[in-house]
């Protein structure tokens, strides 16, 4: 069994090069262990909770070490419920070290990950719905990844799941005496629990429907770049990321595997991806090439279609339009430095040169929109793939219920998926069972947290 007791000690900001890193200690010898390397220059961090006193950090008989900053939390008023401490010393990795070790010669552990969140929940600071979302928030590298992560620290839909519950446990609780005393209940009493879950089912399916958002927001939005050979793909793809990551030439079927980096556009992370360039060839491998770019078009959140703009748009074009899925496209009318073949094109198509980069403005603040509108906003985010999955479970249960009350098959079987959805909506709120808690979510945040 671990063991998940005693004094912790970890860096809270991210290891390297700074100006301040934070030392952060938690547990009942929290402030004994500070009395022991922290000479204060002027008001005692101990008696002074909450208040930035300095000092500096010595080994007992030995030179300083650095000058630092301490902030005591008294328990229960601290992240954790404990006592905290919190160290901010000068950001040089050696520094870090070197108090780390202090306290781990005075007794502290060094933490777990997740562990400062774990104990948070321990002591009732934090829900592990919250606790999720702060680890899907720390992960953030973008600004619209921030802003719709931060969306899950309000609690907003987790109050949502609770009112949901108390529903479903309302409902339950009418059909089990309409079990019992159908004479009570009646007609009237099982039309008004449909529309009651008929509204739930709703409002789960949105949930679970704007699921692949949080994959928006974790890891981007993914974009093919797809297109008849030679019409610039690849220099499509190296001018959005702002460098020659792609192999470019003058002969058609340069590109034969799929290529993806990220970049950020519009403040959201994007997956960039080149492909083969389409055509009919009797070479295997190009052949192979072009299955894969398709396919990864054909899973794609979108797709941009690039055509050589002097040639104008065709019926190869035009039959590769007709292969994408539903995903929004952007049709690119590239080389538009060499000119572009007046004609019939499609309404919308953007004109650009992926040599001069003229045009690339527009396209990407298409790009933008899009993803913009796909990023889910608010209380909608789900944090982590667990809630996902708790939430299918939920719906899975709701719709069972709904389907075997509407097809009168009893109220005690359409009970049967009520539970399902109240044990699913349960496990979402409260992680499942507390035992093995540590293990199965906050074991996967970060060192620190
Ligand atoms: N003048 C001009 N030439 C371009 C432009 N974009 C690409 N080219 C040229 O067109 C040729 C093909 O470019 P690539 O980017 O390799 O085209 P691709 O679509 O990736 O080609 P495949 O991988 O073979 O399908 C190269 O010689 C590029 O320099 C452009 O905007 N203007
Ligand atoms: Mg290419």
């Amino acid at each position: 069994m671990r063991d998940l007791s005693g004094t912790i000690a970890a860096e809270a900001t991210p290891p390297g090069r700074g100006s301040v890193r934070i030392v952060r200690l938690s547990g009942p010898q929290a402030v004994v262990l500070l009395k022991s390397l922290f000479v204060p220059q002027g008001p005692l961090p101990w008696e002074r909770p909450r208040c930035l006193c300095l000092g500096a950090v010595r080994a007992p008989g030995e030179g300083i070490l650095d000058r630092a900053l301490a902030v005591y939390f008294r328990s229960p008023d601290s992240l954790t419920g404990e006592d905290v401490v919190e160290l901010q010393v000068h950001g040089a990795p050696g520094v870090v070290r070197g108090v780390l070790d202090l306290l781990g010669a005075g007794g502290a552990r060094m933490a777990l990950p997740g562990e400062f969140s774990y104990r948070a929940f321990l002591n009732g600071k934090l829900s592990v719905m919250e606790a999720e979302a702060v680890n899907a928030l720390v992960d953030a590298e973008t600004e619209g990844q921030a802003a719709g992560l931060a969306g899950g620290l309000h609690g907003g839909i987790e109050g949502e799941l609770r009112a949901m519950l108390e529903e479903v446990l309302d409902l339950r609780a009418g059909w089990e005496a309409g079990i019992d005393f159908p004479e009570d209940v009646g007609d009237m009493g099982l039309a008004g629990s449909l529309e009651r879950l008929r509204s739930m089912v709703g409002q789960l399916e949105g949930l679970v429907r704007a699921a692949p958002a949080l994959r928006y927001l974790r890891e981007g939005w993914r974009l093919a770049l797809v297109g008849p050979v030679n019409s610039g793909k690849s220099s499509l793809f190296n001018a959005l990321l702002k460098r020659e990551r792609a192999l470019v030439t003058p002969h058609p079927g340069t590109t034969r595997d799929v290529l993806e980096e990220s970049v950020q556009i519009g403040g959201y992370p994007l997956i960039l991806m080149d492909t083969a360039g389409v055509r009919a060839t009797s070479d295997p491998v190009e052949s192979l090439g072009v299955e894969r770019g398709l396919k990864a078009a054909s899973v794609a959140d979108g797709a941009v279609l690039v055509f050589d703009g002097r040639k104008g748009w065709g019926d190869e074009e035009e039959g590769l339009l007709g292969r994408l899925n539903g995903a929004p496209v952007a049709i690119v009318a590239n080389k538009a430095d060499l000119g572009i073949q007046a004609g019939h094109m499609p309404a919308g198509t953007f004109s650009v040169s992926a040599v001069t980069g003229a045009g690339l403005e527009r396209l990407s603040e298409r790009l933008g929109v899009w993803m913009e509108a796909a990023a889910p906003k608010g209380r909608e985010v789900l944090s982590s793939d667990r809630q996902v999955e708790a939430l299918r479970g939920a719906l899975a249960g709701c719709l069972a219920a709904l389907r075997t009350a509407e097809e009168g098959r009893g109220e005690d079987l359409a009970c049967g998926g009520l539970v399902e959805a109240q044990r699913a909506l349960e496990a979402c709120i409260t992680g499942g069972s507390v035992e093995d808690l540590y293990d199965r979510i906050f074991s996967r945040f970060c060192i620190g947290k």
